[in-house]
């Protein structure tokens, strides 16, 4: 029998956790029959390097930014570090074997340039660095799952900081270019799906505004730091990741992309501002936000300048962009990568006060006032996680945003997912069993089939994570995966999660193959 979402309008999921001793949960969720997205779409999820591999120094692998970063006392919540993470780098094959078994057919993962190149373009290619990936991207495509790699996902090899500051100069484009250059030649016979960057915007602002990621960046109230400078910091380090992203797609467009015949784009994190009020001046900062933290790279990459609202309210703060910058610019992108977990109210600050060091109020930051909270009333519930509220309209509203203004450039959802906390009463069957998290993921991709339907070109859902894994600051104290890692002994186990993302990638299939 048939069951469509669109002939029943709620499907009743009966999901048995299977790793749930003798439970067995009925949701009833709305339209969880997922027809609605086009034949071919990816449904995959989604790693990190340093989040997962583990192996610091194996294999001739260079430290990185975030390994000195967590070996420094203080900086991570519970004192841990991704020294071993969940030690993907030996358990790869395990992994994708849970992969296969949810039916995915797409893996989102970073390279770690340190692991390639462990002193960037001053010191040898890591031959072992090479091989590995080459292995993974095998192991992959031998169950049909299609590699999604990003150049960097928060890391950069040590080196580069010490030798120049990274992000902060110009040099680190021809780094980067290099690196690019090395993986495109190496993988990208196998990979069809490249992003430069993985959130650049975080980490511009948390390296160098709030200094709260590597390399500790900051200055006066934005945070507590011994060097650095909030107002301009950021605006460098994005201006060189822009060029970095424009040198790496020439690379691929002049050298590789004809003969490899795939795609490159880059990965932001996508939140939804919504206005406060209706008043003109919400609605102005609204935009105003979603420029400074969005815009602010897409619309270099896709017209060439920084956004309007960027260079009313910065003027001269803002760096400039050469001729010969805007020629290489001009190569844009094949894709958006949109990270989306959650949404915002945002309120004006210049026609009405705001109380000063408050979120978004700065000039730095666009002087709107970011609060997850109107008339005593949050936008979403809030979780386990200080800074997801459960908004799931807010992805189709992001997504719908992202279509207009980039003409609607093709889009992945290149994470989506919710955060748990165990606690220690909590037994393991109760931690299986995470009911949020489906309903989390399954109305947040109702919201997406509405973008979908209304003509949003997207191709593709990852789900943040696949398993628990190393979560920055929160170490491991907050867990996103669909599979429950014991960190003692690395063991994964299926969440209800896990059992629910089956069966909706199982519909899917079900209804395109019947379509
Ligand atoms: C992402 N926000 O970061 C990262 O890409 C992942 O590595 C990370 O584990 C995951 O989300 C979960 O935290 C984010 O403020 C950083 O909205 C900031 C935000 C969202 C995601």
């Amino acid at each position: 029998m048939e069951l469509s979402s669109s002939l029943l309008g709620t499907l009743i999921i009966l999901a048995m956790c299977s790793s749930c001793a003798g439970t067995s949960v009925s949701l009833e969720l709305p339209g969880s029959s997922s027809s609605q997205f086009p034949d071919g779409f990816l449904f995959g999820t989604a790693s990190s390097s340093y989040q997962f591999e583990g192996a610091i120094l194996e294999d001739g692998k260079g430290l990185s930014n975030w390994d000195t970063f967590t070996h420094g006392t203080g900086n991570i919540l519970d004192g841990s570090n991704g020294d071993i993470a969940v030690d993907h780098y030996h358990l790869y094959q395990e992994d994708i074997d849970l992969m296969e078994n949810l039916g995915t057919n797409s893996f989102r993962f970073s390279i770690s340039w340190a692991r390639i190149l462990p002193k960037g373009r001053f010191g040898n290619l890591n031959m072992a660095g090479i091989d590995h990936y080459s292995k993974v991207i095998d192991a992959l495509l031998a169950k049909g799952i299609q590699p999604f790699a990003a150049l960097t996902h928060y890391d950069v090899p040590q080196e580069l900081e010490e030798r120049y500051g990274a992000w902060l100069s110009p040099k680190i484009r021809k780094d980067f270019e290099y690196y690019a250059d090395i993986c495109f030649k190496y993988f990208g016979n196998r990979v069809k799906y490249w992003a430069t960057f993985n959130e650049p915007n975080v980490m511009a602002i948390r390296g160098y505004r709030s200094g709260i990621y590597p390399p500790s960046r900051c200055s006066g109230s934005f945070g507590n730091c011994t060097k650095g400078n909030s107002i301009k910091d950021p605006l460098v380090a994005a201006h060189n990741m822009i060029l970095s992203h424009a040198a790496a797609v020439n690379i691929y467009r002049n050298v590789y992309q004809k003969e490899q015949g795939g795609s490159i784009g880059i990965i932001m994190n996508s939140i939804w501002y919504e206005p406060y009020s209706n008043s003109a001046e919400d609605k102005l900062a609204a935009e105003r936000a979603q420029s400074f933290f969005l815009n602010w790279f897409l619309d270099p990459i896709l017209h060439g300048s920084y956004p309007k609202e960027m260079r009313h309210v910065l003027g001269s703060l803002l760096p400039e962009f050469s001729k010969e910058d805007l020629k290489k610019m001009r190569r844009g992108l094949d894709f958006i990568g949109i990270n989306h977990y959650t949404s915002f109210y945002s309120k004006d600050c210049i026609y009405s006060k705001c109380k000063s060091g408050a979120p978004g109020v700065s000039r730095a930051e666009g002087l709107a006032l970011r609060t997850p909270i109107r008339d005593g009333i949050y936008i979403g519930e809030p979780t386990a996680v200080d800074w997801i509220y459960v908004y799931p309209q807010g992805m189709e509203n992001v997504v719908t945003f992202i279509k207009d203004r980039c003409n609607n450039t093709p889009m992945f959802i290149s994470e989506n997912g919710l955060g748990i906390v165990e606690k220690p009463s909590s037994s393991i069957t109760d931690f299986l069993n995470d009911v949020k998290r489906v309903e989390y993921m399954s109305t947040y991709l109702e919201s997406l089939a509405n973008a979908t339907r209304k003509g949003a070109d997207v191709r593709g859902y990852f789900a943040w994570s696949l398993l628990d894994n190393f979560e920055w600051l929160d170490g491991y104290t907050v867990r996103f995966g669909l599979h429950h890692v014991d960190f003692a002994t690395l063991k994964r186990t299926p969440r209800l999660s896990a059992d629910w993302y089956k069966e909706y990638i199982f519909n899917h299939k079900r209804h395109a193959s019947s379509a």
